[in-house]
């Protein structure tokens, strides 16, 4: 067993992996290991982009730890609340939790959120290889700062990944709000509606850079609260080695942007989403949605006498937040130097085009295609849209809105709990025949609903995204929808309305990619099928924060009677109080 402690867990690992390596026989199969951590989640005050703001920390640090763990391995995070009056869940995306859907994190759905001055323990194994995410999911906590990746090895012994590289480094993406999440979160549940805006930095590795002189105050009088000089705010320094290829994990876990990320003068190649293998391509932007991870390959090949710009940008949404900086440093030149160029601006922000064939591009490797099934066994369409729910903004899925039940789903499913939540199943269509997608809705009403959809385990489910217009006459948004405990094969993508007789045609049934979090493009749909083979209670929403806020979100069960007793540590809210009492 190995004791694990934020950076420490790399190098216990390293010494973990020696110590498998020196003591194995090279014919037996490598054990799994265990990693704990110990996170205490707590606020301090961060100026991540020379900005002093208040953020929620693991252990002191926005990102988060990251954890480090091989294929197989169970990792143990012991959690301890020490934000004095707010309650908080820690979501893992992309793992599975086969065997532990309470440890998925999810307030209201997999556990009740962990009270001021509790620890909460999540266990879980980690099935594959890959890059994942983890962050709060509870309210707009993923705004305020807790955040971090999950990297998951592959075992000794364990299947190569079919490509080289000589070093292994990771870049997490966020935008960042000098609004505190309390104020964000208020003014989108209040009369008159409060939209949050757009972010006001690109945080590159928790570093970003805010123009001081923006605020509306003398320098000498704000200079307590944006400090240009902060050490904490200068760009994070990725130091190569010319020649050497480097494996870059890329991960967004935004609040609302939807990015792309260059490295100036440098070409990359993808070869992984969300823990999939992809057929390598290569790009020169990568596009990136809140929630889904690529890894890709770079090579230090370019005029190594000095440094280059790695630039993040906003797209789909008209940029008011400057570029997001990093420094990608050529040894021996000092990491800090600016490179002499200006940095590269990306691509046009409302190029949807090259996104959708971004994704349209990206197929599953030749070596590890899983062929998804052939046909599937219930259709699901899903219409999103923008909405009024006497007066307040929302967002809606078939005209339902979702709404968490004070008592989690899991428990209220497995104790039959029947007050807790609506009885009645969730429509699986609209109007598909009347409804004009590309117009602001006859009735902008919709009701808010937290009915569960029942899936019979182990079937095939289609489900179809289809994107519609908002409330705003001529407006249309992209939202990365991402599933728990679950992949889905990304069969298709279109840029109009549904035809349920002639898109399913055009499936790619041959080598479609598995993902975790897939795009729906402004006015189009997107088409996924999985396997209802993970016994649980799940929630498929939008990966943008305000909008899962404002109610874009499904539930779905399948198989919850095949889940084991559930630990009693996720219980102490609604109904499950009388489950605590002896
Ligand atoms: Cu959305």
């Amino acid at each position: 067993m190995v004791q694990c402690r934020s950076c420490l867990c790399l190098v216990a690992f390293f010494v973990f992996s020696v110590m498998m390596i020196s003591s194995v026989n090279p014919t037996a199969e490598a054990k799994p290991g265990i990693h704990f951590h110990k996170w205490e989640v707590k606020y301090a005050y961060k100026s991540p982009d020379c900005f002093k703001k208040l953020a929620i920390t693991i252990n002191g640090d926005s990102p988060g730890p990251t954890i480090y763990a091989a294929q197989g391995d169970r990792v143990v995070v012991t959690l301890t609340n020490t934000l004095p009056t707010e309650n908080v869940a820690v979501h893992w995306h992309g793992i599975r939790q086969i065997g532990t859907p309470w440890s998925d994190g999810t307030e209201g759905v997999t556990q009740c959120p962990i009270m001021p001055g509790d620890s909460f323990t999540y266990e879980f194994v980690v099935d594959r290889a890959g890059t994942y995410l983890y962050h709060a999911h509870y309210g707009m906590q993923l705004s305020a700062g807790l955040y971090g990746f999950i990297i998951v090895s592959i075992p000794l012994h364990g299947v190569p990944e079919p490509f080289v590289y000589d070093q292994d480094r990771s870049i997490i993406l966020k935008d960042w709000y000098h609004a505190t999440t309390y104020e964000q979160a208020t003014s989108l549940s209040s009369i008159p509606f409060g939209w949050v805006g757009e972010p006001q930095s690109l945080l590159i590795n928790g570093r970003g850079r805010f123009n001081c002189s923006l605020l509306n105050a003398p320098s000498s009088d704000h200079s307590e609260i944006c400090d240009a000089t902060n050490p904490e705010c200068s760009p994070y320094s990725l130091t190569v080695v010319h020649g050497e290829t480097y494996r870059l994990r890329i991960g967004s876990l935004t609040s609302l942007s939807a990015l792309s990320f260059q490295i100036e003068g440098h070409n990359m190649t993808v070869v992984e989403a969300d823990g999939n293998y992809v057929e390598a391509f290569e790009t020169k932007n990568l596009y990136i949605n809140s929630g889904e991870t690529y890894s890709v390959l770079v090579t230090a090949d370019q005029d190594p006498s000095r440094n280059y710009w790695i630039t993040t940008n906003v797209v789909n949404r008209e940029p008011s937040t400057p570029t997001g900086l990093a420094i990608f440093n050529y040894y021996p030149n000092h990491p800090h130097k600016y490179p002499p160029t200006a940095p590269t601006t990306g691509p046009l922000w409302n190029d949807i085009a090259s996104q959708l064939a971004q994704s349209r591009a990206i197929r599953a490797h030749h070596d590890f295609i899983q062929p998804p099934p052939p046909k599937s066994d219930r259709v699901i369409v899903l219409l999103n849209t923008q909405n009024l729910i006497d007066g307040y903004n929302r967002w809606s899925l078939n005209n339902r809105s979702l709404t968490l039940p004070h008592t989690p789903y899991l428990i209220a499913l497995k104790q039959n709990f029947t007050d807790a939540f609506d009885q009645n199943p969730p429509p699986d269509s609209y109007d598909i025949a009347n409804y004009d997608i590309s117009k602001v809705p006859h009735n902008v009403n919709a009701t808010s609903s937290n009915a569960v959809y029942r899936i019979s385990f182990n079937t095939t489910v289609d489900i179809i995204l289809q994107n519609a217009n908002t409330m705003t006459p001529g407006s249309s948004e992209t939202h990365p929808w991402h599933m728990h405990g679950h992949d889905f094969w990304v069969l298709g993508y279109g840029s109009n309305k549904f035809d349920v007789v002639k898109d399913p045609a055009t499936y790619n049934l041959v080598d479609p990619i598995m993902k975790n979090t897939v795009a729906l493009y402004p006015y189009g749909w997107t088409a996924l099928r999985f396997r209802a083979d993970n016994p649980g209670v799940w929630i498929f929403h939008c990966h943008i924060e305000p909008h899962f806020f404002m109610g874009m979100g499904i539930v779905f069960e399948a198989g919850v009677e095949m889940v084991g007793t559930l630990p009693t540590s996720i219980m102490g809210c609604g109904e499950t109080k009388r489950l605590m009492r002896p």
